[in-house]
């Protein structure tokens, strides 16, 4: 066989072969198995420090884009490489190619690529989308794996065989019509396999987060309790685990006396308790609506802690999901009796995308900690970082002081000689786990203030409503601004030493048109 034959032989095997390799991993990300077309990501995410992620974020048009953007370069990627890979192995085993080495082929291809996974993969491996506990996530994710690079050795070999062998009868004849014909077969499966892969990559994407990851939260319909399906939204998945409760464990271990393993119907059995409680994620701008309040049911932290018995050195608590998600608070927080694995959401069950069928709520700390899809509670020394804290976010995590104006909409015009009475302004004000004492209203930018009502509040850990009338005596262009005052006393304001990671601090203002 020439070399040009052998190349362009093993390049279209390769290509098959890569195909048949990402259908098999789109069908076991059906399963919920975690193949690298996501858990790559996840791996890589934690090494873009929050600056770069969020101008990259910027620059593709918003996270669910840039997890489009990942998921597809990595199935590009795997295709190059399956395909290249298949050229060289042309190139390698035109000589005797009718009876490549298998061992060698396995090596290579599957042995390898295995090894390498499981090095540079290693620390998301422990991932399942079904609720596996980590060991055997990580365990059926390598599998699975194995499974995947197998089928591509044995399609490239096969396929390079079906090309390169000779046909019946002659001796080395080689690319001869039979050859492309058998060319034409094979570039006819692939393309099969390619229409598969498409089919399957359609069902994916309509389970994905994509629909719902950002939801927000905000302006006029914005009550006490956030109802579950408008309640906001952030994952860092691309498809969100929808864990099966009969697989699913809670392993409590680390620096403990007696490590656990609770099962769901531990937990139901458990002394509950129910409580009202905010979240808001670290990325909430001033003006946006990534907060959301809910009444949670489930069990203290302190119980399961104290079950398993800290040790001395125990310093921290750290979290993780079934999506591999972690994050950590100080042991200290996970003490406080409102420190919560919780299990429902306003009177049901949580929903799939708020944590089914567990989550930790933790008052006073930003979304990010409050993980989801919980699995496993690891006590363990001060040090350990979490999903966000390793990329870069932080080092504070307690929510400030916010508000927000929900009515009337920034930009709105108002007519005095139209005006029925006066102009209703409301919206909501958040004080972490300190709760709020007062909300003030400023129409002329911050010059002066007077104090709105407090119609609603949710107690110390939750967010409060307030409302003012407005009656504005001239026409102009008005300046409005919110400031709260949390329970402590302490009065909002724009922090200017801290952290741009560690959530903005400041003031929503809009603007109104008033005209004659
Ligand atoms: N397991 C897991 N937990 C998670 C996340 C995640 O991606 N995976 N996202 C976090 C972030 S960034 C936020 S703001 C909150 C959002 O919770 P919600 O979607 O229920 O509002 O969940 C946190 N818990
Ligand atoms: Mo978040």
């Amino acid at each position: 066989m020439t070399r040009v034959k052998a190349l362009s032989a093993g390049l279209l095997a390769g290509s098959v072969a890569a195909a048949a390799m990402t259908v098999t991993m789109l069908l076991l990300a059906c399963l919920g198995v975690a193949t690298p077309l996501v858990i790559i990501g996840d791996r890589l995410s934690v090494f873009i420090s929050p600056g770069p992620f969020l101008s990259l974020m910027g620059k593709v048009g918003g996270y669910n884009h840039l997890k489009e953007l990942g998921v597809g370069s990595t199935i590009a990627g795997q295709l190059l490489v399956g395909a290249i890979a298949g050229a060289i192995f042309g190139f390698a085993a035109r000589r005797n190619f009718h009876r490549p080495a298998t061992i060698w082929t396995i090596s290579i291809f599957v042995v390898l690529p295995i090894v390498a996974i499981a090095i540079l993969l290693w620390p998301v491996l422990g991932t399942s989308y079904i609720g596996l506990p980590i060991d055997a996530a990580r365990l059926l994710t390598l599998v699975s794996f194995a499974l995947c690079v197998f089928v591509f050795e044995r399609t490239l070999v096969a396929g390079f065989q079906f090309l390169a062998r000779p046909r019946v009868g002659t001796e080395d004849r080689e690319f001869t019509p039979t050859v492309g014909r058998r060319a034409f077969v094979l570039s006819a499966i692939g393309v099969a396999l390619a229409g598969g892969g498409v089919a399957l990559a359609r069902k994916l994407y309509r389970a994905a987060t994509f629909s719902y990851d950002g939801l927000q939260y905000k302006g006029r319909i914005v009550q006490p309790i956030t109802p579950n399906d408008q309640f906001y939204c952030v994952t860092k998945n691309v498809v969100d685990p929808r864990v099966n409760v009969q697989l699913w464990h809670l392993e409590i271990d680390g620096l403990v006396e007696n490590p656990r393993v609770y099962r769901f119907d531990d937990l139901k059995m458990m002394n509950s308790v129910e409580q009202q409680t905010t979240l808001m994620c670290i990325s909430n701008g001033l003006d946006a609506g990534l907060i959301s309040n809910a009444v949670w049911k489930g069990v203290t932290l302190r119980d399961l802690l104290e079950s398993v018995v800290p040790l001395s050195q125990a310093a921290r608590v750290r979290f993780w999901g079934v999506d591999n998600y972690t994050d950590t608070i100080p042991l200290e927080k996970a003490m406080e009796p409102t420190t919560l694995v919780a299990y429902e959401m306003n009177g049901v069950p949580l929903p799939h995308r708020h944590g089914y069928p567990a989550r930790i709520i933790v008052p006073g700390y930003f979304g990010e900690k409050h993980v989801k899809w919980l699995t496993r509670i690891e006590v363990s020394r001060e040090n350990a970082k979490g999903f966000y804290e390793t990329q870069g976010w932080g080092p504070d995590f307690i929510t400030p002081i916010r508000s927000r104006i929900d009515a009337p909409d920034h930009e709105s015009w108002f007519s005095l000689g139209k005006l029925s009475g006066p102009i209703e302004v409301k919206g909501i004000a958040y004080g972490g786990d300190r709760g709020i004492s007062r909300a003030e209203l400023s129409f002329d930018n911050g010059k002066s203030w007077r104090d709105a009502e407090i119609y609603y509040s949710g107690g110390d850990l939750a967010w409060s409503l307030w409302k003012t009338e407005w009656l504005p005596s001239a026409a102009g262009d008005y300046i409005l601004v919110v400031r709260a005052t949390d329970g402590e006393g302490d009065v909002q304001e724009w922090e200017a030493d801290r952290s741009p990671f560690s959530g903005v601090t400041g003031f929503h203002k809009i603007l109104v048109h008033v005209t004659a």
